[in-house]
This record gives C-alpha cells, structure tokens and sequence, in this order.
C-alpha cells in the first residue's frame, strides 16, 4: 500500500486529536487521567497515583536501556554459541534484591498515602449515614433540625437522590445496605468504598470545592445497578441547613434506611428484585 494512501487519514485522525484536546483536558492528562479533586483526600491518591507512574517509568526505562544495549552490544556476529553465565552470584543477588525494593517503596507510600486517606477525626463536623438499597440510596443526616432528630432523602430509579453536603467542613459517612453489597463512589472524590449488608463501613472527608458532582454504584448489584447513581451537591454551610430545613419541612424526619421506594420499577411489580 502506497505511503499517500495512510497520510490523508492520518492528517484526519490527527487534526480530530488536536481539536479534541480542551484546556480541561489537557488539565486532566496532567493528572494522568484522575477527575478534579475536590476533597481534601484527594492530594493523598493523587500522589500515589503519580508517584507509582513515575516509578513505573523509571523501571521501564532502565529495562528497555538494557534490553537494546544487549541487543546492539551482544548481537550475532557469526555461528558460535555465545559465552554462558550461570551461578553468577552478584547477578543472582541483584535480580533478587531489586524487585524487593522496588516493592518495598511501593508498599512504604501505599501504607503511608493509605493511612492518609482513611483517618479519622474523633469529632467530624456531620455524620451521615449512606444507605445503598437495590437500586437507589437514601441519606440520613444526623441533625437536629427544627428540633428534629435526623432528616433523609431518598432516590428513585426515575429521580436519582441528591446528596448535599457543606465545603469545608468534616463530614463522616456510615455505609449500610439492607440488601446485598453496593459501593459509594464520588469519582471526584477519589474514593470508592464498599457498603455491605450487615456491617458499617466509614469514611471521612471534607469537600473543598463548591459544585455538582457524579456519584455512583460501583458494585454490580443486579438488574438496575447502571441506575444507581446520584448527584453531590457541594454547597456553603448555609445553603446546606436551608436543605436540611427543606427536608424536614416536607416531612422527612428521624431516619431511613431501606428506602422503599427505590425497590418499585416502572412496568415492573413492586419490591421486585
Ligand atoms: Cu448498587
């Protein structure tokens, strides 16, 4: 195939690429790939994710170095057999050692970023709990509002809950599911966390950016997991105890943690699994 053929889809593919690279999304190859953060967890999982890259590379370069200088410096000059090593000791010690320490670094930042992004306070500013229901998820926050204990809201499969929560303030989270095993995850975030029947997972974090954001299941969780999604609202400390006054003024007070609702499918018997 003549070279002309292949330069005119080139020259296509390669001005669709260029087009195709936003100020967004050059910010996002930076990140290599990661989403904005926008809790202060972020930077841990950030650094990791980097920092794993850059060793990877580095790895990676030395690897291919050696593989093409063996290759140029060792290549068949004529029919002999090349000399053999064997029970070359400092050879044997180097193989050994070096995968031990590459993954004793690994390991170090892991522990260290891990303990980082897991740490909680002994008074978080809020507590909400985070029920994962098939196939919707209902959020309890622990308030006292108009001298109410507890506000909810809760999803449908037609109207995915919304889950406010105020920027710069600590909030804890409790996962629980009354049915089988979802997973909490706010890509923005960057932190997915199981929710399993019969135990309380917990997080904490505190939102540092004002906004909306996606979150979403992310445990295969029968027939409608791709619908359990919901939206976090990011707001100011005061719009957030106007939503919690809201909820309690249309009635939602004490606590929820099934969230009926979200088991009724359109065209579908209710409660049906
Ligand atoms: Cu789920």
């Amino acid at each position: 195939m003549g070279s002309k053929r292949l330069l005119v889809p080139a020259a296509v593919v390669g001005t669709l690429l260029l087009a195709g690279c936003s100020a967004e999304t050059n910010a996002q190859w930076k990140r290599l790939g990661l989403p904005e953060g926008a809790s202060d967890r972020t930077e841990a999982v950030r650094s990791l994710w980097i920092g794993a890259w850059i060793a990877a590379l580095v790895v990676g370069v030395m690897v291919w170095g050696l593989i093409l200088y063996a290759v140029v410096r060792y290549r068949r000059r004529n029919e002999e057999a090349p000399r053999q090593t064997r029970y070359n000791l400092p050879l044997e010690v180097l193989y050994t050692l070096a995968p031990f320490a590459i993954i004793g670094v690994l390991f170090f930042y892991t522990v260290e970023n891990g303990n980082r992004i897991t740490a909680m306070s002994d008074s978080p500013q809020h507590t909400i709990n985070v029920v994962g229901q098939q196939w919707q998820w209902t959020f309890n926050y622990h308030e006292t509002v108009n001298g109410e204990e507890g506000v909810w809201e809760t999803g449908t499969l037609d109207q995915p809950a919304e889950l406010w929560l105020p920027v710069n303030e600590s909030v804890h989270f409790d996962l629980t599911s009354p049915d089988v095993i979802h997973s909490f995850w706010v890509p923005s975030f960057y932190f997915k966390l199981d929710v399993i029947p019969g135990r309380t997972n917990k997080l904490e974090l505190t939102p540092t950016k004002t906004g909306t954001f996606a979150g979403k299941c992310a445990e295969l969780c029968g027939l409608y997991h791709s619908r359990m999604v919901f939206t976090v609202k990011v707001v100011t400390a005061d719009e957030y105890q106007a939503h919690l006054r809201d909820l309690a003024d249309r009635g939602q007070t004490g606590a929820a943690t099934g969230g009926q609702d979200a088991t009724t499918i359109p065209g579908h018997g209710e409660g049906e699994k």
